[in-house]
């Protein structure tokens, strides 16, 4: 890193429930189904729960491992154009996978989309 740049180190998020739609897959456009979804900010990768428990039943169990995707090599922007709803970030995988993260709630999502945008940058950049 350059001196003076300021190199950021991811931070963690707690579980919120955000609306999570998946919309394609590895480059293939999939139909959109919106679910409220519970969404970990772990050091390096997103975590998704079908609820608040289901984060705590799958910490006690050694084999099972969360659905998430991983933030390395992934783009988070706002996008307006992919939904009709507002406060809509979007994020892109290195391996073609599209997810769209909406929260009613600007501060809420405003705070994911910081947080995982700087991930994403600290990660990329190693
Ligand atoms: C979709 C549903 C989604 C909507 C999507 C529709 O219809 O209404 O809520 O996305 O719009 O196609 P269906 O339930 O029949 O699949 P938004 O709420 O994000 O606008 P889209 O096709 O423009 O993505």
């Amino acid at each position: 890193h350059n001196v003076g740049e300021a190199v950021e180190t991811p931070v963690v998020l707690n579980g919120e429930y955000l609306n999570k739609a998946k919309i394609s897959e590895g480059g293939k456009k999939l139909r959109k189904n919106w679910t409220s979804t519970w969404v970990v900010l772990d050091t390096d990768k997103l975590l998704f729960y079908k609820d608040r428990k289901q984060e705590a039943l799958t910490n006690l169990k050694p084999g099972c491992s969360p659905d998430g995707m991983d933030l390395c090599g992934a783009v988070a922007e706002w996008t307006t154009e992919k939904s009709s709803r507002k406060n809509v970030l979007q994020i892109t995988t290195s391996s073609g996978s599209e997810f769209l993260l909406q929260a009613d709630n600007y501060h809420t999502i405003s705070k994911w989309h910081d947080a995982i945008k700087r991930t994403a940058d600290y990660l990329s950049k190693g």
